[in-house]
């Protein structure tokens, strides 16, 4: 080991508690609880050795704004009015509507959100512009200190958060704010490895040239987002060519894991030549998860590091999904390691 890791992690991110969801008309326990924090926090520490938790310094609004329009924010900020304990589930979604949306009215929260398992309140703001700093932070010291990885502990996650639009336990896209403040220096590649298809990363650099975005995930059709994450979504315009989403069906193990990876993934990212990689790191893809349906095991995230790491590409490692909150840390440690 010859170098600590750095952990960006903010304590203002665990004010947060969203207290359920809506799954199939039952109302069931949210799976995004602090307790996925505590458990990386715990994790990470009993190898204090190997980790550095820096506390990042506060997000300027104009590194949000890369990523994502004042409608959204103003969204967050009407919505820490709602009175403490309350949350708010938007039951209407004008989609297709001529809607005249007003984001400081809560009850039009549904034109922004895409689906029920994402409460507002009024911490929603607090703890996701944290989480957001966390991985701006990551990146920053990528930069700033030339370091080869940094893992940002953001919670609550992002990767479904697009410009205009948030949901699945996500309001600000922490990697793509990530992503932003790197494509400034060069070009990114962002590789997606949480179960669930990365589509608001997939959107916000859907016609960006200097930002590969490729996503492995379950398949869409049956799992969570549903309507994109195909192989045939490839980009547009100058964007052409530029995202690559990647299916592996239920029961997936490591060997078939690495070989798609090994196969599809990595040789696309390398002809794109990146300067620096972004990992959005999700543990649903763990064996006993309760949401994903793949069978990683904890052992195996350290092969899947391997890879990346073998890239020799400066890394921000951002934390996204895995809701086996007892296993999660020990996973997370698992696949830092591959950069000890
Ligand atoms: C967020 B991330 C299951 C309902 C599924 C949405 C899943 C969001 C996953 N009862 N709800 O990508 O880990
Ligand atoms: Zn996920």
């Amino acid at each position: 080991m010859n170098q600590k890791i750095p952990v960006f992690f903010h304590t203002s991110q665990m004010e947060f508690h969203p207290k359920y969801e809506w799954a199939l008309g039952n109302r069931i326990k949210h799976p995004e609880s602090t307790r996925r924090a505590e458990s990386i926090f715990k994790a990470l520490k009993k190898e204090k050795e190997s980790f550095d938790i820096i506390e990042p310094p506060k997000i300027a609004l104009k590194a949000i704004r890369d990523s994502h329009n004042y409608q959204l924010i103003t969204l967050y900020n009407t919505a820490t009015l709602i009175p403490e304990g309350e949350s708010f589930y938007p039951s209407v979604f004008p989609q297709r509507m001529k809607a005249k949306p007003d984001p400081t009215n809560i009850y039009h929260a549904g034109f922004y959100c895409f689906d029920s398992g994402t409460p507002l309140n009024n911490k929603t703001w607090l703890a996701s512009a944290w989480s957001a700093s966390t991985a701006y932070f990551a990146a920053d010291y990528i930069v700033k200190e030339k370091g080869r990885v940094a893992y940002a502990l953001s919670r609550p996650p992002g990767h479904h958060a697009s410009r205009d639009s948030y949901g699945g336990y996500c309001y600000f896209n922490n990697a793509a704010i990530a992503a932003k403040l790197l494509r400034k220096k060069g070009r990114v590649a962002v590789v997606d490895i949480d179960f669930h298809h990365g589509n608001g990363t997939q959107d916000i650099f859907y016609k960006d040239d200097r930002v590969f975005v490729s996503s492995i995930h379950g398949d869409p059709r049956h799992h969570f987002p549903y309507f994109c994450g195909f192989p045939s979504e490839i980009g547009q315009g100058k964007g052409e060519g530029f995202n690559l989403n990647v299916i592996l069906e239920d029961g997936t193990d490591l060997k078939k894991y690495l070989q798609t990876l090994k196969k599809i993934v990595i040789p696309a990212l390398k002809r794109f030549e990146p300067d620096y990689l972004v990992i959005c790191a999700g543990f649903d893809t763990y064996e006993l998860d309760p949401i994903g349906k793949f069978k990683i095991k904890t052992e195996d995230f350290k092969e899947i590091g391997k890879v990346f790491k073998n890239l020799k590409l400066p890394t921000v490692i951002v934390q996204e999904g895995g809701y086996h909150t007892k296993d999660l840390g020990k996973n997370v440690v698992s696949l830092l390691s591959a950069w000890k």
